[in-house]
């Protein structure tokens, strides 16, 4: 009689793509031993750990510390923090990057979210800020912070992404940068207000209007003209992130939230919704957001962050110490809705695997992907691309530039006119495990 039962062997993961990528679901495996882990003999193993009864470190024998009123990292975490730049020292270009190398999941902590403030960091008293609803309504309208508190309120997980993020990758150089430098300038919040449409309906908006200007209580004013579509759908006056009122540089005491759409638009210490028929070609309408494309036409009203993805580690900067099993994780998201799929490769985009998605995968909200990959020790180039559910797909470099243009290697990684950046980024892995920005 054959025998039908299986046999308990060890089964080796399946290889998907060229250059040691594995099949994702090496990842479910609890066999998968990858670097790092403690094991007799492998990297950052403790020699004879099974057989020495563990030792008494200091703090096992001290009672420890006061309980502060409001936490915040351990200090052996100083280095996880933002990139700040201002340049000239002026408050009107400050810049906070988020570490997205030093970051798993899809929450980006409050203390990292990146911010861009145009003239500083306002300090509003929230007792005496006011938003006003006018224009093309009924009624015009005024909330306080306290009156806003008393309407139903949503929560929503989500990205904000500056248009200029990824800029430096439209040098026709890859600038030597880490990914905090390149893909700095986008987080992920769960955002919590009001949604914007209840308040234009108690205004009793004018629905043939096509705009609604929003206007900031900074010193710039900043103002930028927005569809009234966006407005009546899913946009969201945002009083809370991740649970605790919004941080100074995201807006306190409130924000416009309109997920999916170019960061700027997401006018921050909001103060003033004018509806209107026309768009009012503010500033960053006239200047910033309207640049030229190689066939003369300018890029403007593009409102859309396309779908894009990233690999935050292993990435520039980092190293790996060991051949063996690594685990190639990053962010991927979409202004249109949810992320489908993200492919990765490790030989430069000639082969490609299916990488994991981590649940939950949110529209609008960063998806985080997964991959293990078995590294010979040798060179790899390492890539991610997302498809998003609107059958939208990351554009390879190649095409992209051709239609958006590059620009020689500026004189830093922070003077970049162009905006919108969706194409591939490539992580080459040497020899010697040292990760560096290329292009391939
Ligand atoms: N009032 C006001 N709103 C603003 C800005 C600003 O300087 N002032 N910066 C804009 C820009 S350029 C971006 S990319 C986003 C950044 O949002 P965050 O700082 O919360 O990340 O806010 C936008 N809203
Ligand atoms: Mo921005």
């Amino acid at each position: 009689m054959t025998s039908h039962r299986t046999q308990p062997t060890v089964q080796e993961p399946e290889i998907v793509a060229g250059n040691g990528l594995l099949h994702r679901r090496a990842l479910l495996r609890r066999g998968l031993t990858l670097a790092g882990a403690m094991g007799a003999g492998g990297a950052g193993s403790l020699t004879g750990a099974a057989a020495e009864p563990l030792a008494d470190p200091p703090w096992t024998h001290e009672i420890g510390g006061i309980i502060p009123p409001y936490q915040v990292a351990s200090r052996f975490e100083k280095n996880v923090v933002r990139s700040t730049d201002n340049p000239r020292n002026e408050p009107r270009n400050s810049r906070a990057r988020t570490p997205h190398h030093l970051l798993k999941g899809i929450i980006t902590p409050n203390g990292l979210h990146f911010t861009i403030c145009h003239g500083g960091v306002p300090d509003i008293d929230p007792a005496q800020h006011k938003l006003v609803i006018h224009g093309l309504v009924k009624r015009p309208l005024v909330f306080t912070l306290d009156a806003l508190e008393r309407y139903p309120m949503v929560s929503r997980i989500g990205f904000v992404e500056c248009g200029g993020n990824s800029a430096p990758l439209f040098s026709n150089e890859p600038l030597q940068e880490s990914v905090q430098a390149i893909h700095g300038l986008a987080s992920c919040s769960e955002w919590t207000g009001v949604p914007l449409a209840a308040l234009l309906e108690e205004a009793g908006v004018d629905l043939k209007a096509k705009w609604m200007i929003a206007e900031g209580a900074d010193s710039p004013r900043l103002s930028r003209s927005v569809p009234l579509s966006k407005g009546l759908d899913d946009a969201m006056v945002a009083l809370y992130q991740n649970g605790e009122r919004i941080q100074p540089g995201q807006g306190y005491p409130m924000r416009l939230w309109l997920p999916g759409f170019e960061g700027n638009m997401n006018v921050k210490y909001l103060r003033r919704i004018k509806i209107a028929n026309e768009p009012q070609l503010s500033y960053y309408e006239a200047r910033t957001y309207s640049q030229i494309l190689p066939n003369g036409q300018a890029y403007r009203f593009y409102f859309l962050q396309e779908v894009k993805s990233f690999i935050s580690s292993p990435s520039h900067g980092q190293a790996l110490k060991e051949p063996g099993v690594h685990e190639i994780t990053g962010v991927a998201y979409s202004g249109t809705g949810r992320i489908a799929k993200v492919m990765v490769s490790a030989d430069g985009g000639q082969s490609w695997g299916l990488a994991a998605l981590q649940d939950p995968v949110l529209p609008k909200a960063f998806t985080r992907f997964r991959m293990p990959w078995r590294w010979n020790g040798g060179p790899a180039v390492l890539q991610s691309r997302a498809w998003d559910e609107g059958g939208n797909v990351q554009p390879l470099r190649e095409a992209f530039v051709a239609q958006r243009g590059q620009t020689s290697k500026p004189p830093s990684v922070l003077a970049f006119p162009s905006q919108h950046f969706n194409s591939i980024t490539s992580w080459a892995v040497g020899a010697n495990g040292e990760v560096k920005h290329v292009y391939a």
